[in-house]
């Protein structure tokens, strides 16, 4: 049994959540801790005896001492090869793209996502499969599982391995390769747009004023390659673009709220375009001077303008947006004839599609975008795409820059008003007695009317529900992945717990409406949506439940 140094036995119980584990730093240093997961995410791997994995995180403070620790458990459980980012630093889009490249068994990511970093802070590792992609939930449950049965591990006795040279070591029984961190994730995106188009076109316009926020997270280095080294766009194109353990105390959230700095910047300096990703690059999001585009937008978007990609132009294979994410793209996949999928927020839930040949381009509300090129979310993708699109839009239209894509695709297909509020780290107990009021409201709900009193519109309830999902490759059921009411205009109230927070409880709410009204396009969202947050206020309680009188945080 594991004993601490007071001879007290520890079994810890580590439940992976909607991607990973994470914790604050503080958890991850205790004895034992990170040894215990990382040995049972190596142990539920049927066939690691002999295998190669590839190894990177976000940079963040705790990265390199995990990576060490990962290194001599991995030699320890018999992995033959481990494929490491120089300095252990690889974005998660590259470290998807870097085990598909290498057909290795899977992948070990040290990243907490956008949570913020460093000593005081939070830390996260996360398990991805041979696809590229984050672990299905039986496999994450497998982990679970072992780490609540954990009578000990094995451990190489070796010395630290100096991870800032690029180049091939044996490390005890192990291989090690440390790559560069950047080269081929840049080669991937190069295979995909058509990166002498947007070259033209930017140095063909240079009104076209370009910025690229980092936010001090992994993908500092990669935009720096991207837009200053293949675009030839100018140093102060980018900024906090040197990747830091603390993210410069930042929240590396590219939101509204978070990526203040670069709105602010957008805003004063007239900036046409204005994007940033988040601490493991996974996230993005899209601005311009007075325009900000929706994440449910963005990926509708995208694949409606996909034909002036080169990597899709053999059509598109499907398209598919997480529960809550508004139905903005179920419009595209309509008018194009494709199939339209709904499944559980995570991208993990988009993995056996693109697998088997149905999904090209998906995306969440949460600021995630991406395509089948890789099995993660893919900050940097999206903002090139949009990029590729502007261009190829300006071909034909001369000037158009992201408010006028965005007016067009309103006047083709309406426009899907939506909005998140959060509410983080509210005390656990009274979050789930929320939802356990509002699954126990449902009961009667249907056919009732439901009436927001400051602007008078009333709401009558359809259907109401708890999402369960059937994966339609491999038959797999996840249930409780949100609490939905649908009413009769096909506006949206969808609820659910978040299953990335490190404490206590976040909840979050999305709101939805759709328009069809030409007048309405420009409006404000919180104003056309008021109305739907006062009704899912009233229905869930959450302020009696919680004491919360706002969110955290507004997307
Ligand atoms: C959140 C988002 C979800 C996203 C997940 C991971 O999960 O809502 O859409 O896939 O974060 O994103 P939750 O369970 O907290 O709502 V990231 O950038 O951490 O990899
Ligand atoms: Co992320």
């Amino acid at each position: 049994n594991y004993v601490d140094s007071d001879g007290d036995s520890i079994l810890y119980y580590q439940k992976p959540g909607t991607s990973g584990l994470r914790k604050r730093v503080k958890v991850f240093e205790q004895e034992h801790y990170t040894e215990n997961f990382v040995w049972a995410t190596l142990q539920a791997q049927p066939e690691i005896k002999g295998s190669t994995l590839v190894l990177g995180g976000d940079g963040r403070y705790y990265g390199v001492e995990c990576a060490q620790k990962v290194l001599k458990l991995s030699a320890a459980a018999g992995v033959k090869k481990i494929i490491v980012g120089q300095n252990a630093i690889l974005s998660t889009p590259a470290a998807s793209n870097l085990i598909r490249k290498h057909k290795a068994y899977g992948g070990i990511l040290m990243t907490a996502s956008h949570n913020p970093g460093g000593p005081d802070n939070d830390f996260g590792i996360k398990y991805n499969i041979a696809n590229g992609g984050p672990a299905p939930e039986s496999v994450t449950n497998e982990i679970f599982n072992i780490t609540k049965t954990i009578q000990s591990y094995s451990i190489a006795q070796l010395p630290d391995l100096d991870l800032s040279k690029i180049g091939s070591y044996k490390h005890g029984e192990l291989e090690v390769e440390v790559v560069d961190s950047v080269a081929d994730y840049v080669d991937l995106l190069k295979s995909i747009f058509d990166f002498d188009l947007i070259k033209k076109f930017l140095s063909e316009n240079p009104s076209f004023k370009f910025l690229f926020d980092g936010l001090s997270g992994v993908t500092g280095s990669y935009g720096q390659a991207i837009f200053l080294g293949e675009l030839g766009l100018s140093k102060d194109s980018v900024q906090n673009a040197v990747p830091l353990p603390d993210f410069g105390g930042l929240h590396p959230d590219p939101n509204l709220t978070y990526a203040h700095d670069l709105v602010e910047r957008v805003e004063k300096d007239d900036i046409t375009f204005g994007a940033a990703s988040d601490g493991d690059g996974d996230r993005n999001m899209i601005i311009g001077k007075g325009v900000f585009v929706t994440p449910s937008d963005s990926v509708a978007i995208i694949a409606d303008w996909a034909h002036v990609i080169p990597y899709f132009k053999g059509g598109l294979k499907g398209l598919a947006r997480s529960m809550p994410t508004s139905g903005a793209i179920d419009r595209v996949a309509q008018a194009k004839g494709v199939a339209g999928y709904e499944v559980p927020t995570g991208w993990k839930f988009f993995g056996n599609l693109m697998d088997a040949g149905k999904l090209s381009i998906c995306g969440e509300e949460s600021f995630g975008t991406g395509s089948d090129h890789i099995r993660e979310k893919d900050g940097l993708w999206a903002i090139v795409a949009w990029l590729n699109i502007i261009a190829a839009a300006n071909q034909e239209h001369k000037g158009w820059n992201i408010k006028d894509i965005l007016q067009a695709h309103y006047s083709k297909y309406g426009r899907n008003f939506f909005s998140r509020y959060d509410y983080e780290e509210v005390e656990s107990e009274g979050a789930q007695k929320m939802i356990e009021h509002l699954q126990k409201t449902f009961e009667s709900l249907n056919g009732t009317q439901l009436k927001a009193t400051t602007t008078d519109t009333t709401f009558t309830v359809k259907e109401t529900g708890n999402f369960a999902y059937t994966d339609p490759i491999d038959g797999s059921v996840s249930k409780n992945q949100g609490l939905y009411v649908v009413f009769s205009d096909g506006s949206r109230i969808v609820v659910r717990l978040s299953g990335t927070g490190s404490a206590g409880a976040t909840i979050r709410l999305y709101v939805e409406k759709y328009s069809t009204e030409a007048s309405e396009y420009g409006q404000d969202a919180q104003v056309g949506l008021k109305p739907l947050i006062e009704v899912a206020l009233q229905l869930s309680k959450l302020q009696q439940f919680t004491g919360r009188d706002k969110p955290t945080v507004i997307t």
